[in-house]
């Protein structure tokens, strides 16, 4: 049935369904949560120019024509110390491009496949999958640069790579290209979000992720890695009221890092509060009304306890 259905002879000539999950993977900052943005059009994962802004895998859903495609968005590959947070963050990496159908491996065009690029490459989880390597930032690489960086590579594909890829996901050239190439990876399989969900991901994830990128933006240096958010409350009053109440917390690790988010005179937190809120009820309708807090959580991000309430973990005897 299915192959007289591909071959399209079958009744009605009805196409088979494509669908199946695509990783996108890589070192930090190369551009992977601006292609997912991008490739939606809408906004499901922060992005900031500092290294770590991911911390957890991002699903995003793209339907076109007869395929389903489902991006996992993942924490750049880095190496992690001891801190228990950042071992999570790239063991969701991995296991995501374990999962997936094909990885889409991200390097800047400029820079190309590093040696680190390659002992990643080389794990389990991505030698024994399809990946496209991805040259992303193309608008900021010079065009001989980026034929030296495509050549260096050309002997991998149809090896270790199934294709190469130059684009940019911030102006979104050759994106096109690289979304043709996905389909063929993909088995035939169901609709797995129904036709117009971009995510799993409940508001009040998206939520906590905008307030912690507009800390990312604010602060300097080491604390962005030091802060966590929770939101606490997230609720519309009843009709007619167009407000929303929005209580979150923001947990840091020490009392000094306290004083810095808050700024002189609370400066730091209006200033956060203001752009987060602002987008928010761009992304939500309607206003809100929003109180941030500033707690201390002494070794937040290395109790797995608080790692899997802020789900930056799964819950135990939840993985496979
Ligand atoms: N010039 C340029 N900058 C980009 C491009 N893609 C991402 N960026 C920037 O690179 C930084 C990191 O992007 P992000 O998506 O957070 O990277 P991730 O850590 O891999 O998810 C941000 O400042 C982005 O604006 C691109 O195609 N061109
Ligand atoms: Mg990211």
């Amino acid at each position: 049935m299915s192959e007289l259905v591909e071959n399209g002879v079958g009744e009605g000539t009805q196409k088979l369904f494509r669908s199946g999950y695509i990783a996108i993977a890589g070192r930090p900052n190369t551009g992977k949560s601006t292609f997912l943005n991008r490739v939606l059009g809408h906004k499901v994962a922060i992005v900031t120019p500092k290294a770590q802004t991911t911390r957890t895998r991002i699903l995003g859903v793209y339907e076109q024509g007869e395929v389903q495609m489902v991006f996992l968005d993942t924490p750049g590959i880095h190496n992690p110390g001891r801190v228990l947070l950042n071992q999570a963050m790239v063991q969701t990496a991995y296991d995501s491009c374990r999962d997936a159908d094909v990885t889409l491996y991200f390097v800047e065009a400029g820079t190309g496949l590093t040696d680190e690029d390659r002992q990643i490459l080389a794990t389990p989880s991505l030698k024994d999958s399809a990946v496209i390597l991805v040259f992303n930032k193309m608008d900021r690489t010079p065009r001989d640069r980026l034929m030296m960086r495509l050549a260096a590579v050309a002997p991998l594909v149809g090896e270790a790579f199934a294709e190469v890829v130059p684009i940019s996901a911030l102006t979104g050239r050759n994106m096109e290209r690289l979304l043709d190439l996905l389909p063929q990876f993909l088995p035939e399989g169901p609709r797995y979000f129904p036709t117009g969900q971009k995510t799993d991901q409940p508001d009040t994830f998206i939520i906590g992720e905008v307030i912690r990128e507009k800390l990312f933006l604010q602060l300097q240096q080491e604390l962005p890695y030091a802060l966590a958010v929770r939101v606490v409350t997230w609720q519309k009053r009843s009709p007619p009221s167009l407000v929303w109440d929005l209580d979150a917390e923001i947990l840091v690790v020490r009392e000094s890092q306290k004083g810095i988010v808050i700024g002189h005179q609370g400066s730091v937190l209006k200033r956060v509060g203001s752009m987060a809120r602002r987008e928010l009820e761009a992304m939500f309708g309607g206003s809100i009304f929003m109180r941030l807090q500033v707690h201390v959580q002494k070794d937040w991000n290395g109790d797995p306890r608080v790692l899997m309430d802020l789900g930056y973990t799964e819950p135990v005897g939840d993985a496979d």
